[in-house]
């Protein structure tokens, strides 16, 4: 066997030295923008710039595809942040398409109800118009027609939490609404707002001359739908959304999915350095020359990286063993420290770049615990990270809510466990025989809880700031300046430790001390 001289390292076991900081080197003039999707540039020009990717993100952190993380919800909030996810594939092609269908078809700030309900509607009528119609909120009027008395409202909560039965009549899971109505077509949400308010009502209904309801605009979702600053929209002002595809049906999924509209897909599995993986990108490549961007992986070496990136790949996801839900390393062996893997294949990627002309994003996935983790990827030579643990925290993730001894959590299961049973991800193919791949043999995820942590927007945005303030102490404005100024180190086991709070009582906050 080949023994690598370098231990395998990991994020926890580095530390950023800081450089000059300029006096204009402030937060707020911080850039993180990232390109997502190969491009061409001239290698004597230096390393290219982000916006000459024909895909890029306004802030470089994506979502896993997984069950407990990219849903609906959780890609519509992220990409309003400028973040972008990856509808998990594990599930059957027309309910990922639907899924997809929903976040292109979000449109911020109104809720267009403009059909409606038969007075004896059941949840199964709802889910059906909401599937139809690409709509998260029904409206419900007093005569079932679209110009009757608003009585209700059923949001996307409602009807996709897989609590309610197909049969339970309508007025059992509405949401009783006091409105007004407003006749003018057009209102801007500012004016919207303020009328909100002056009659302290939940919602206000548009009507246009023919009295059909047109819009709802909420009190509650009124800041939300503010435009977001960073919020990724591709040319016709819809959100941007990804979608994990298989090496098994992807004949079938990928066109589907881009007929719903996702913008990049990317194959999941666990061991990406396959031919399984070179025959999907070839198809996708030659059937899709335009339109299909397709990231492959995962990989932890520079020879990985390079038969990715020559099958075609659009991006390379980094990252094998070191998901805090994977026990792929202790079932099997295989892995490498995270901080190892990203520093390898970035050096492999600028290697191609210099001898090709093309650019092919990296980005690193799993392991990040804590947020200084992320900036470290950047500085590695990630061009933006892949995160499950940390985006399963929040409201807008599919895990349930539960409270245990006193603290909510939130579910967070494994691709790998047997509750996800994605056997694509982890198929060796078996001759293409379906009924054999169709069983897992063993496990390689773990099914857990995460300490629930609140609003996806809240919490990015909390860690972006300790990213760009990261950046400015090493004397970078950009991505692209922060990965060629950073200067790391490898931390000692006591310098970590130094690290945190030491040689100190921490307070405990439910008791008083005693004055002496
Ligand atoms: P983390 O952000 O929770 O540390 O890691 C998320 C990543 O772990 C995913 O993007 C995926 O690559 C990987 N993953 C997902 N399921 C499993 C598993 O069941 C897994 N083993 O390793």
């Amino acid at each position: 066997a080949y023994i690598y001289d370098e231990p395998s390292r990991t994020f926890g076991e580095y530390l950023l030295i800081p450089n000059l900081t300029a006096k204009d080197c402030l937060p707020e003039r911080v850039k993180l923008s990232a390109p997502v999707v190969r491009f061409k540039a001239d290698p004597d020009a230096g390393l290219p710039e982000a916006s000459l990717s024909p895909l890029t993100i306004n802030v470089p952190v994506t979502s896993a595809l997984m069950q407990s993380v990219s849903g609906e919800e959780l890609s519509i909030a992220l990409a309003r942040c400028g973040g972008l996810s990856f509808v998990f594939g594990s599930q059957a092609i027309e309910d990922q398409v639907a899924m997809v269908g929903r976040v292109k078809n979000y449109k911020a700030g109104f809720v267009v109800s403009d059909s409606n309900l038969p007075p004896k509607a059941t949840f199964a009528d709802v889910v059906a118009l909401t599937e139809r119609t690409g709509h998260s909120t029904i409206a419900i009027t007093d005569d079932g027609t679209a110009t009757g008395k608003l009585v209700g409202i059923i949001t996307s909560r409602d009807y996709r939490r897989g609590k309610t039965a197909p049969t339970t009549p309508v007025a059992e899971i509405m949401t009783p609404l006091s409105a007004i109505h407003c006749a003018e077509i057009g209102i801007d949400l500012p004016a919207a707002n303020d009328l909100i308010w002056k009659h302290k009502v939940n919602c206000l209904p548009v009507i246009d001359a023919e009295q059909r309801l047109r819009y709802l605009i909420f009190r509650k979702d009124y800041d939300a739908h503010k435009e977001h600053p960073l919020e990724n929209v591709d040319r016709d002002k819809r959100l941007i959304v990804g979608a994990g595809i298989n090496t098994r049906d992807y004949r079938e999924r990928v066109p589907a999915l881009l007929t719903a509209g996702a913008d990049v897909l990317c194959i999941d599995s666990s061991d990406g350095y396959s031919e399984w993986q070179a025959d999907a990108i070839a198809f996708i490549k030659s059937t899709y020359p335009d339109q299909g961007h397709v990231g492959a992986g995962n990989v932890v070496d520079r020879e990985g990286f390079r038969y990715l990136a020559e099958a075609g790949a659009d991006f390379v996801k980094v990252g094998i063993g070191g998901g805090s839900i994977c026990i792929t390393r202790e079932q099997k062996g295989i892995g490498r420290g995270q901080a190892s893997a990203v520093i390898e294949v970035a050096k492999a990627r600028d290697e191609y770049f210099q001898e090709t002309g093309i650019y092919v994003p990296v980005c690193s996935d799993g392991g990040i615990s804590q947020d200084y983790h992320i900036t470290l990827a950047l500085a590695m030579g990630a061009d933006f990270v892949m995160l499950g643990r940390y985006f399963a925290r929040f409201d807008e993730a599919p895990g349930r809510k539960v409270q245990i001894n006193n603290q909510f959590m939130k579910e967070y299961w494994g691709e790998g466990s047997n509750r996800a049973r994605n056997w694509q991800r982890y198929d060796h193919g078996s001759g293409g025989d379906l009924a054999k791949t169709k069983k897992m043999m063993f496990e390689e995820g773990v099914d857990s809880y995460v300490p629930y942590a609140g609003k996806l927007r809240d919490n990015l945005e909390a860690s972006l700031a300790k990213i760009r303030s990261t950046l400015c102490n090493c004397g970078a404005l950009t991505l692209r300046e922060f990965y060629q100024r950073a200067r790391l180190t490898v931390a000692s086991a006591v310098s970590i430790r130094e690290g945190g709070a030491h040689d100190v009582v921490l307070k405990d906050v439910h008791s008083e001390p005693v004055e002496s």
